[in-house]
This record gives structure tokens, C-alpha cells and sequence, in this order.
């Protein structure tokens, strides 16, 4: 079988003070933090996509990275030779699972049908590849944002026929990742939404989105496929609305159409920024409804302001992410999924390690960092301070909901009201900063 990446032997944990590159000097996979390991914590992924699919083209230039397995002309050849890399690359870089669209494994065909056959041998091919491996799927997905069909959405579709064949390619999704074992399934509506109100019937749309996913609720649940059902909010890019626009409006969503108890959330931090939002608020937004599913991890350019699905290498913002997801026992099974591709400078083979590698290791740090936060509850007992006044008394009532506006305007028709308690801001910046580099 063809080597594709022979100059790289396994990626190893050697420590912080050694100057190899291609080896993880935070990343120890085996070593424990807190009551699980590293690797246990953090679950990372290998999106098929930007690492095997895609080559580096941009809205102004072809591509500029010519992956030798992509080359084959024949798409069956192409599609096994991609798999031969994905797997040689993930075995090598130690990472245990990958996410995938359908149309990453193979490149789609004349007909569904037609597609659904080569798909059905590049499965086969992947599970005895995962086999020998032990490599596993995290989650999958169906690609309905690339072809033109696609152009005014899929499952919010102006056109009927465009609503049947995305309805028919995310059934064979379910039982691809079913085959595969998949963890999770992921809903990203990159095109469900609109370029303008003035052509959309936004109530037919939302209501056929729905019953969507309602019908692929149901076929899960006919064929037995008992992975987590993910929605992955992102507000806009490539349409001008979406639907999904953060998690606080699909969790509406799901609320309003009963889908609730089915669905929790795939959240990506460039999609965060998107919105408006640190990464930080939509885990905070998820974890406390419970919907915390899994992450794309990566992050974005707050000069470009679109979606640059950049390696996750500022430590910061992955200690903030990991306080949240450690609060929240975890996100098994889900994980942390490099939804991050390469810059297009960056365009050679070796490039795929240098970025996942970063990636790792900044995570690897904010784990080790978010863990002693937590451990010594120094930002747990400033908060729980901060709120003190709804401990007792009238405080309490409030909470418990035993009060009414009468009783509070009696309690405070007299009183001079203090200001409350300082925010201490700067202090617990500079606190985080200590626990970072301390
Ligand atoms: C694009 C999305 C996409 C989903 C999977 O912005 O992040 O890659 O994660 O369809
Ligand atoms: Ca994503
Ligand atoms: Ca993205």
C-alpha cells in the first residue's frame, strides 16, 4: 500500500522542553487529569474534509495543495486512496476518531442511486480500515450545501423535489453512520435559510424543517440507530440568514415543533463568534439547558470576521472552553472535532501535523489550566459570593418563586438601595492569567 506521509513516524508526548516539532510537548495522552486522561477528556476528532477532502481552494484562487490520494481519476480509486490516508494520518498523529460527510468519503454521481452504490463499497473499505485501527467515528453527516440543487436549501427548500432527495441522502447518512458506528449524527443547516424575505415563505419553510427532522428521528429510530442527534447552529455564511443561528434559536426551535428531547447540540466556536458571541457564552448556553453535545473545535479571525475554521491554538480561549466542558462532567459521546483547516500558505503534507499538533497541545494546556481553576473553585466561590443576597430572606423567596411584585415593593418602598457588590473584572482576568502562566 502507497505511504503517504512516510517522512512522519508516530507522533509521541515528549514534553515541554524538547525541541522536536513533530512530537506533542502538552498533549500525554495517557496521563490523568483530575479522574480521567487526557485522552478520555478531550475525544479530539480529524475532520475528513478539510484534512483529506478539501486542497486549499479559496473565493480567489484554485487550490494550492495537491494531495497525491485525491489524484486518481476514477472515483472509486480516488475515494479508497483518500480513506488509505485518512487512516495512515490519524494512526500516526494518535487521534482516535474522525467525523465525516457522505460526500467526503465519495464524490457524488450521476444518480442517487448510482452514488449510494460506490458509497456502500468505500464503507466496507472503512470498516475494515477501522478494524485494524481501532479508530472510530465520531460523528456523521450529509453534505446538502455543495451541489447547485442546494443553491435556495435542502430541508427548507422552495422546491419539492430538492426536499425529497435531501430527505433520501440524509436516510442513507443515518445508516452509513449507523454501519459505521458513529457516535453522534450532525445537523448543520449551511442553507437552510434565506437571501431575502421578499421570495420566502418563512413559516412553510420552518415548518417543513421540521417535520425534516421528525421523519429522521423516526427512521433512527426504525433502524435502530442509537447515536446522539447533534443540530450545529451557525447564523450565517454560506446563506445570508440561517435558521439554526445560535443555540439559543434552535433550541426555540426544537421546543416549538416537540423535537427538544431528541436533539443536543454540536457547538463550533468560529460559528460562535458569527453570532455574536463568545465561544464561551454558547457551551455556557448549552451546558445549562443540558444540550452540551459536542464541539467543532476551532476558531476564527475576529479582523476577517468569516468563518476561517482556524486551528484552535490560542490557549485562552480553549481554557475558557474546557471550564465549561468540564462543568459539564464531559461531553461523551461527543468530542472535540478539529473543524479547522490549514492556511492556504501552509500547503504541504506536513502542514496536516504541524496544525493538528497545535491544536492538541493548546487544548492539552487549557485542560491542565481549566482543571486547576476548577480544582482550587477560586472563580466558583467569587461567584457564588457575588450572588449571596438570594441566599436568604428575600433573596431566597425570589429564587424560589415564592414571592410577588406586591411583596417586593413593600419590602423595598423605603429603603435606600446600595450598590451592589463590585464586578472585580480586571482582578479575575488577571487571576486567569496566574493560573495560565503561573
Ligand atoms: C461549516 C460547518 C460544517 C459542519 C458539518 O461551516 O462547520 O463543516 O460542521 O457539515
Ligand atoms: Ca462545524
Ligand atoms: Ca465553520
Amino acid at each position: 500500500m502507497v505511504e503517504y506521509f512516510k517522512d512522519v513516524k508516530k507522533i509521541n508526548y515528549v514534553g515541554k522542553d524538547s525541541k522536536e516539532p513533530l512530537a506533542f510537548h502538552f498533549y500525554n495522552p495517557q496521563e490523568k487529569i483530575g479522574n480521567k486522561t487526557m485522552e478520555e477528556h478531550l475525544r479530539f476528532s480529524v475532520a475528513y474534509w478539510h484534512t483529506f477532502t478539501a486542497e486549499g481552494r479559496d473565493m480567489f484562487g484554485v487550490e494550492s495543495a495537491h494531495r497525491t490520494w485525491n489524484q486518481y481519476s476514477n472515483p472509486l480509486d480516488r475515494a479508497l486512496a483518500r480513506a488509505d490516508a485518512a487512516f495512515e494520518f490519524m494512526s500516526k498523529l494518535g487521534v482516535k476518531y474522525f467525523c465525516t460527510h457522505d460526500r467526503d468519503l465519495v464524490d457524488e454521481q450521476e444518480t442517487l442511486r448510482e452514488t449510494n452504490k460506490l458509497l456502500d463499497k468505500v464503507v466496507e473499505y472503512i470498516q475494515e480500515k477501522m478494524k485494524e485501527t481501532g479508530i472510530k467515528l465520531l460523528w456523521g453527516t450529509a453534505n446538502l450545501f455543495t451541489h447547485p440543487k442546494f443553491m435556495q436549501g435542502a430541508a427548507t427548500s422552495c422546491d419539492a423535489e430538492v426536499y425529497a432527495y435531501a430527505a433520501a441522502q440524509v436516510k442513507k447518512a443515518i445508516e452509513i453512520t449507523k454501519e459505521l458506528g458513529g457516535e453522534n449524527y450532525v445537523f448543520w443547516g449551511g442553507r437552510e435559510g434565506y437571501e431575502t424575505l421578499l421570495n420566502t415563505n418563512m413559516e412553510l419553510e420552518l415548518n417543513n424543517l421540521a417535520n425534516f427532522m421528525h421523519m429522521a428521528v423516526e427512521y433512527a429510530k426504525e433502524i435502530g440507530f442509537t447515536g446522539q442527534f447533534l443540530i450545529e447552529p451557525k447564523p450565517k455564511e454560506p446563506t445570508k440568514h440561517q435558521y439554526d443561528f445560535d443555540v439559543a434559536t434552535s433550541y426555540a426551535f426544537l421546543q416549538k415543533y416537540d423535537l427538544d428531547k431528541y436533539f443536543k447540540f454540536n457547538i463550533e466556536a468560529n460559528h460562535a463568534t458569527l453570532a455574536g458571541h463568545t465561544f464561551q457564552h454558547e457551551l455556557r448556553y448549552a451546558r445549562i439547558n443540558n444540550i452540551l453535545g459536542s464541539v467543532d473545535a476551532n476558531i476564527g479571525d475576529l479582523l476577517l470576521g468569516w468563518d476561517t475554521d482556524q486551528f484552535p491554538t490560542n490557549v485562552y480561549e480553549n481554557v475558557l472552553a474546557m471550564y465549561e466542558i468540564l462543568k459539564n462532567d464531559g461531553i461523551a459521546p461527543g468530542g472535540l472535532n478539529f473543524d479547522s483547516h490549514v492556511r492556504r500558505p501552509s500547503y504541504e503534507n506536513i502542514d496536516l501535523f504541524y496544525a493538528h499538533i497545535a491544536g492538541m497541545d493548546a487544548f492539552a494546556l487549557g485542560l491542565k489550566v481549566a482543571n486547576k481553576i476548577l480544582e482550587d473553585k477560586v472563580l466558583e466561590e467569587f461567584v457564588e459570593k457575588r450572588y449571596n443576597t438570594f441566599n436568604e430572606g428575600i433573596g431566597k423567596k425570589i429564587v424560589e418563586g415564592k414571592t410577588s411584585l406586591k411583596e417586593l415593593e413593600n419590602y423595598i418602598i423605603d429603603r435606600k438601595v446600595e450598590l451592589p457588590k463590585s464586578g472585580r473584572q480586571e482582578y479575575l482576568e488577571n487571576l486567569i492569567n496566574r493560573y495560565i502562566f503561573g
